[in-house]
């Protein structure tokens, strides 16, 4: 069979050219197919090899899938599926197999079977992978003969796919190593994050079995990730791992079809005040929602105020529900399969498809009205909840309308604390929200005073788990954030009002700086959502410790952001011979005089600065859900689990 298939090596046809035309420009612009080249760019290459034996799975074809990390980041993926087709492609004149391998976009195309949902991020397919790897093994097992072929720098083939046993069972299996001439920020794959992801998709495809194994360590770790229940079981664990009690002892759950296309939905109300809707599109979460999600909100708040009418719960039309009445405490996951996903935004994190909207509004409507007439006592419960959510953002208005009475919240009074800056040109204009009056005061003098405004804080930082917006009005420690970008919060939030382009948390690398880093990022999380998907919120990366060396009366000095920096800088004057070296290490920002803190944190020209991604303040507010909620148990769970990255926080 081999023989039948192989072509001499000098004989490239016009296609073979383009076909490495396509792999070549892969490897020229990895971003463009992958999103970055730094760790996330690097788990997408998992993510596309499993999103297909999944694909598998879903046709009906696979019940097991195995991933294993080997030790220097060697990843593999098995499945017991109907193995890719090995038979010569009908125009390529090559094994099917290899055209996945080499072709762009090439996946599910041949043999008219296909897949009719087909997820991958970007679109991208096996043969990105294969571009952006130093090699890659590919066995395909057909129920009688082992095929196998060896890919190497991106794609290139010695020799055509070949027979190299025999065998009775069926699968496709995938090896490969990231090339680290492309990744050049890490190849180290992290075990929590490939773990999350599985996990995920275990969830959102109920029945597979996804097997997942480290075996880069002495100990080897192996999770079993297999949820009959699916979506109802991903609720479940939400709640468990946060620490939330739920407020009825069922999931919640809904499926219907339209079409090709399918949607189901979980959902279930606990104790807390916030909420937490996942939706995804072809197993691909859309962390801006879409269609899908918002098809999912308006179904919901308009059943339960049809309810509450139809069982005297609401007296006057005054007292209906909100959105964000329904939505307080609660969870839910929506997952819609649809056969051509459009993805929309700058981030393609919203689905587009208008037909999603109406597909999943039908099934809630029609089907929670149904739920809760049969289970009357649920429904009360959750119709408690949202009326004591409504009485709180009542008295959350009057709150307010004080506070503007006040004019605490107009910028015409700002905080006295505040040292503004003379421009007010948002292109240019900057706060520095700093902790600590010492680090201020160097902050102040240090600044330039033309475009960069000082906001020290001061006093106990609120909670904002435990608090309503009613509580975030009175806070002495937010209330001068709030006045200061002249922004508002919540209902009444208006970009337009925004007094500056960037907003710079700079807090000490400590304890009390990581604390404040992530309070402030929850704060703007939940009440000012839009400053962080527009942009606008940055942490400053002061440097940790200054390398100098005096020779004779001439001092030269670096800063450097870690300790691999720090020793790399001792090494560079070492090396450069005589003059004593020395290290010092900052404690906090207060240690530094108005210039360093310039010259290291400030200056736009030489400072280093995170911008802040919704990601980034979505795990802040985890975080904080954790580590503040009630549950002793999450929290040491938690703790136990991240303990790398809470140190690195080291809340
Ligand atoms: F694409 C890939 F290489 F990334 C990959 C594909 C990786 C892994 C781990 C598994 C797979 C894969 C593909 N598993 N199973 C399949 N199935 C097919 O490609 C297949 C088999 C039969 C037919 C048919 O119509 O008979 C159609 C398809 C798409």
């Amino acid at each position: 069979m081999s023989e039948n298939i192989s072509k001499v090596e000098q004989d490239y046809t016009e296609e073979d050219i383009q076909v490495l035309k396509g792999l070549e420009h892969v490897r020229k612009r990895p971003g463009m197919y992958i999103g970055s080249t730094g760790s996330k760019g690097l788990h997408h290459l998992v993510y596309e090899i499993v999103d297909n034996a999944i694909d598998e799975a879903l046709a009906g074809y696979c019940t097991e899938i195995n991933v294993n990390i080997y030790p220097d980041n060697i990843i593999e993926v098995t499945d017991n599926g109907r193995g890719i087709p090995t038979g010569i492609h009908p125009t390529e004149g090559i094994s099917a197999a290899t055209v996945v391998y080499t072709e762009l976009n090439a996946g599910g195309k041949f043999g008219g079977g296909g897949y009719k949902m087909s997820g991958g991020l970007h679109g991208v397919g096996a043969s990105v992978v294969n571009a952006l790897s130093t090699w890659l093994e590919l066995t395909v097992k057909d129920g009688k003969n082992i095929h196998f072929q060896r890919f190497e720098n991106g794609g290139e083939y010695k020799e055509e796919m070949k027979i190299i046993g025999d065998t009775s069972e069926t699968g496709t299996a995938v090896k490969f190593k990231a090339d680290p001439t492309i990744f050049t920020e890490t190849t180290d794959y992290d075990y929590e994050i490939l773990s999350k992801r599985l996990r995920e998709q275990a969830f959102l495809n109920a029945g597979v079995k996804i097997i997942f194994s480290d075996k880069r360590g002495e100990e080897e770790n192996t999770e079993t990730l297999y949820y009959e229940n699916g979506i109802r079981e991903f609720v479940e664990h939400i709640h468990k791992v946060k620490g939330l009690e739920p407020l009825s002892r069922d999931v919640i759950y809904f499926d219907g079809k339209k079409g090709d296309s399918t949607a189901e939905i979980a959902l279930m109300w606990n104790d807390s005040y916030n909420d937490d809707i996942r939706s995804f599109a072809n197993n691909i979460h859309t962390t801006d929602g879409g269609s899908h999600e918002s098809g999912f909100r308006s179904a919901l708040v308009k059943t339960i105020n049809e309810y509450g009418k139809k069982y005297n719960l609401i007296k006057e039309n005054g007292d209906k529900l909100l959105l964000d009445d329904v939505l307080e405490g609660l969870t839910a996951i929506i997952s819609v399969k649809l056969t051509n996903c459009e993805f929309e935004g700058q981030t393609k994190g919203r689905l587009g498809n208008p037909e999603a909207r109406p597909l999943v509004e039908n099934i809630v409507s029609e089907k929670l009205m149904c739920y809760f007439e049969e289970n009357p006592e649920q429904a009360h419960a959750v119709f408690e909840k949202s009326e004591n959510a409504r009485k709180a953002r009542e008295a959350a208005k009057k709150a307010r309308e004080t506070a503007r009475r006040k004019s605490a919240m107009d910028s015409a009074s700002l905080p006295g604390k505040l040292s503004d800056c003379y421009d007010k040109d948002t292109a240019l204009t900057e706060l520095y929200i700093v902790e600590g009056d010492s680090a201020g005061g160097s902050a102040k003098s240090g600044r330039n005073a033309r475009y960069q405004a000082i906001l020290p804080l001061w006093g106990k930082m609120l909670n904002v788990e435990k608090a309503r917006i009613d509580k975030v009005y009175g806070n002495e420690k937010l209330m001068p954030v709030v006045a200061a970008l002249g922004t508002s919060i919540g209902e009444d939030f208006n970009i337009e009002k925004l007094r500056y382009g960037k907003i710079i948390i700079m807090a000490d690398a400590d304890v009390d700086g990581s604390h404040i880093r992530t309070l402030l990022l929850t704060f703007f999380f939940r009440y000012m959502k839009e400053l962080i998907i527009n942009g606008n919120i940055y942490i400053a990366q002061p440097p940790l410790f200054k390398v100098s060396k005096k020779k004779g009366k001439k001092e030269t000095a670096k800063y450097a952001f870690s300790d691999e920096e720090r020793d790399m800088y001792i090494e560079e004057m070492k090396a450069d011979g005589d003059g004593k070296v020395s290290i010092q290490r900052y404690k906090g920002l207060g240690e530094m005089d108005p210039e360093q803190l310039w010259e290291t944190t400030m200056n736009p020209e030489t400072r280093t600065m995170l911008k802040v991604n919704l990601e980034d303040a979505a795990k802040a507010d985890e975080i904080i859900t954790i580590l503040m909620g009630d549950k002793v148990e999450p929290r040491r769970e938690f703790i136990e689990k991240n303990a790398k990255y809470v140190s690195e926080l080291d809340i």
